[in-house]
């Protein structure tokens, strides 16, 4: 019987990929090359460090660890200030509703994104309340798509995995969920996100009564 649904935060509940886009477009270009859109579909659920080494190896530089974390470090800064104006406007269409509506039928919520700045997002869009729990970057070792985020999201509800149902929209997240033995929801494209259990287009989409 599900009793909870754990959701990722980039693409699900907001779009945080515009900001890190044009903060890692900065770095890219503070370092002489440029980075497009189709590039930056690859770093989607992917954690701060691991992006970086993407973008030095697309930009075919080579840093030492001290400048990748001085790198790292300004690129957030920058990152930092342009969620500083998000507010519940940047919310995706149904987040809200669909978190309100599994509280309403008495099952819990969790948040599990590779975003160390999750909690401070949460915050900006108003929805920290309508999490039971929050599993951030800063809380897991191994990064999506090991399953740790999702079996610690699980675990921090005092649930099995087959009581949770993770939703996703990164390739990552969702070998994530799976291999954490969870029912998948992806948002996107199913010809894409082939190991989803099922796929929607967004949380507009999503209906309660599906699922349990
Ligand atoms: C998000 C984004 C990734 C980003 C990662 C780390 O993951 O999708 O692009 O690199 O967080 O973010 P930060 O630099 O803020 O720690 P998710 O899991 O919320 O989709
Ligand atoms: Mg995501």
């Amino acid at each position: 019987m599900i009793q909870a649904f754990i959701f990722d935060l980039d693409g699900v509940i907001t779009d945080t990929a515009k900001f890190h886009f044009i903060a890692w477009q900065k770095l890219a270009q503070r370092l002489g090359f440029d980075i497009d859109h189709e590039f930056n579909e690859k770093l989607k659920g992917v954690g701060r460090m691991d992006s970086l080494n993407l973008i030095l190896q697309h930009g075919g530089i080579s840093l030492t660890e001290a400048e990748k974390e001085n790198e790292a470090a300004r690129k957030n800064d920058e990152y930092v200030e342009l969620i500083a104006d998000m507010n519940a406007s940047d919310l995706l269409p149904g987040a809200r509703e669909a978190l309100e509506a599994i509280h309403a039928a008495g099952l819990k919520t969790g948040l599990a994104s590779a975003s160390k700045n999750a909690p401070a997002i949460l915050a900006r869009l108003g929805i920290s309340d309508l999490f039971d729990t929050v599993v951030d970057a800063r809380f897991v070792i191994n990064g999506k798509p090991d399953p740790e985020i999702f079996l610690k999201g699980a675990a921090q509800l005092n649930l099995s995995v087959t009581e949770c149902i993770g939703i996703e929209d990164a390739v990552a997240g969702l070998q994530s969920i799976k291999d954490a033995g969870m029912y998948a929801i992806g948002i996107g494209d199913p010809a894409v996100l082939t190991l989803a259990d099922t796929v929607i287009d967004g949380l507009h989409q999503f209906d309660l009564k599906h699922y349990i």
